[in-house]
C-alpha cells in the first residue's frame, strides 16, 4: 500500500496541513511518483507529489536538484515579469524540514517533493489533436524562456544524454559483453542500428562543429511531460524536468513527435499500429515554432525533421541496449518489455524515414514568415 511505502518520509517534507491519502502514479519509466492529498484546518485541500529519484539513474541528485530549482526559478520570474500567474504553469520544489530540496532516506533512496498541478492531465497518448499544438507551443515557450538563462551554470547530470553517437558505442560495447545471453535472436534489430550509425551521429557533430548552438533544453519532451489543464484544454506546465541540460534545441522537438506524433503506445506490440501522424506532426511543429522561429537558427530548423528520426533511433536503441544488458535502466512490466519497446520504436523511426521529405515541406511551411 502506498501509505505504507512512503509514511516515515512524510514529516520530513514542508507540507501544510494534515496527511490525508497517498496514491502511486504510475507515470514514467524511471522514478517512482506518489500522488499526496492534504488538508488544511479550514478544508481546503492541498496536493502535492513525492518522488524516489532513481539514484541508477541519476548519479548526482544534488545536481538534478541544483538544476531544477534555477530553471524553474528562472521561468517564475519571466512569467512575473510578462504578469502572468504562474500558480499552475511551473513546478515549485517543497523543500524539506531543514530547507533541503532532497530527503535522503539512505545512501541510495533520495527523495523530493513539488507542487501538483491540478485539474490537469498528463497524457500518454494525447486525446485531441488540439492538444497536440498546444504542447508544441508549450514546449517552445519553455525554449524560449530560458533562451536568457546561461546553460553553462547547468550541471550535465547525465553526461551524453543525446549524445547518439556515444550511446551508439555504448551499445555495440553492450552487443559484445552479451550480459544476458540474449545476443543471438537480435541479429535483424542489431543490423537496424549499423545501418544508421551515420545518420545517429549527425546532431552530435554539428553541435561538436559549432554549426548548431548549446541552448538550456528539457531533454525528455515525451508527451506525457506536458501538462493540459482539464477544463481549458491548454499546455499549461511542463514537467519532469530531471534532465533539463545543456544541449539542443533538436532534442525537444524530436522526442516531442517521436512520443507524440505515433499512432501507438511506444509500447505497442503490433507493430502495423506504429506509424508517424502527420496531421499531428503539422500541429506540433505549428505550435512549436509560433514561440521559436525567430529564436532558432536556419540549420536548426533546417534539421528538425532529422532530429525525429535521429531520436526516435536513439530511443529504439536504448532499450535495445536495455534488453541486451539484462533490463538494468527503464522499469520493465514484462519480461520482453524493452525488446517490443525497441521493435515500436523502429518501426517509427522506418515509418519517420518514408515520410521525411513531407516533413521538411510542413517545417519550410511554419517557418516562414520568421
Ligand atoms: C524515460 O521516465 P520517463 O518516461 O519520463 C527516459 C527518457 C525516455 C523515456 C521513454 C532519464 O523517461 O529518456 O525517452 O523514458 N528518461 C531518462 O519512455 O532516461
Ligand atoms: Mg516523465
Amino acid at each position: 500500500m502506498a501509505y505504507e511505502d512512503i509514511r516515515r518520509l512524510l514529516p520530513h517534507f514542508r507540507f501544510e496541513g494534515r496527511f490525508e491519502n497517498a496514491v502511486e502514479i504510475n507515470a514514467g519509466n524511471i522514478n517512482t511518483t506518489y500522488h499526496l492529498i492534504y488538508r488544511l484546518p479550514d478544508g481546503e485541500k492541498k496536493e502535492y507529489l513525492l518522488q524516489r529519484i532513481n539514484t541508477y539513474v541519476f548519479k548526482d541528485p544534488d545536481g538534478v536538484m541544483r538544476n531544477i530549482i534555477m530553471v524553474t526559478e528562472h521561468i517564475e520570474k519571466a512569467y512575473a515579469a510578462q504578469g502572468v500567474d504562474s500558480s499552475r504553469r511551473v513546478l515549485r520544489v517543497i523543500p524539506t524540514t531543514d530547507n533541503q530540496p532532497l530527503y535522503r532516506q539512505s545512501e541510495d533512496s533520495c527523495w523530493r517533493a513539488y507542487n501538483y498541478v491540478d485539474h490537469a492531465t498528463a497524457y500518454d497518448m494525447l486525446e485531441k489533436p488540439e492538444h497536440f499544438l498546444e504542447a508544441g507551443r508549450a514546449f517552445g515557450e519553455f525554449q524560449r524562456l530560458l533562451t536568457d538563462f546561461p546553460a553553462a551554470e547547468l550541471t550535465e547530470t547525465i553526461p551524453g544524454f543525446h549524445d547518439t553517437l556515444k550511446r551508439f558505442y555504448a551499445f555495440v560495447a553492450s552487443v559484445a559483453a552479451d550480459k544476458a545471453g540474449r545476443v543471438k535472436e537480435l541479429e535483424e534489430e542489431i543490423e537496424f542500428f549499423f545501418d544508421r550509425r551515420k545518420v545517429m551521429s549527425q546532431i552530435v557533430k554539428a553541435l561538436e562543429a559549432g554549426r548548431l548552438p548549446i541552448r538550456v533544453t528539457h531533454n525528455d519532451t515525451k508527451i506525457n511531460n506536458v501538462m493540459i489543464d482539464d477544463e481549458t484544454g491548454r499546455a499549461i506546465c511542463v514537467i519532469d524536468l530531471d534532465t533539463v541540460m545543456p544541449g539542443s534545441a533538436l532534442y525537444d522537438f524530436g522526442d516531442a513527435i517521436r512520443s507524440g506524433a505515433s499512432t501507438a503506445a511506444e509500447d505497442e506490440p503490433d507493430l502495423s499500429k506504429v506509424s508517424l501522424d502527420l496531421n499531428l506532426f503539422e500541429l506540433f511543429t505549428k505550435g512549436f515554432l509560433s514561440e521559436v522561429k525567430d529564436i532558432l537558427t536556419p540549420e536548426e530548423i533546417e534539421l528538425l525533421p532529422l532530429s525525429v528520426q535521429v531520436i526516435a533511433c536513439e530511443l529504439a536503441m536504448r532499450f535495445l541496449t536495455d534488453y541486451i544488458d539484462g533490463d538494468l535502466y527503464f522499469k520493465i512490466r514484462t519480461p520482453d518489455h524493452n525488446l517490443v519497446r525497441a521493435r515500436n520504436q523502429m518501426a517509427l523511426a522506418k515509418d519517420i524515414e518514408a515520410k521525411f521529405d513531407k516533413m521538411q515541406a510542413i517545417v519550410r511551411k511554419y517557418a516562414q514568415n520568421a
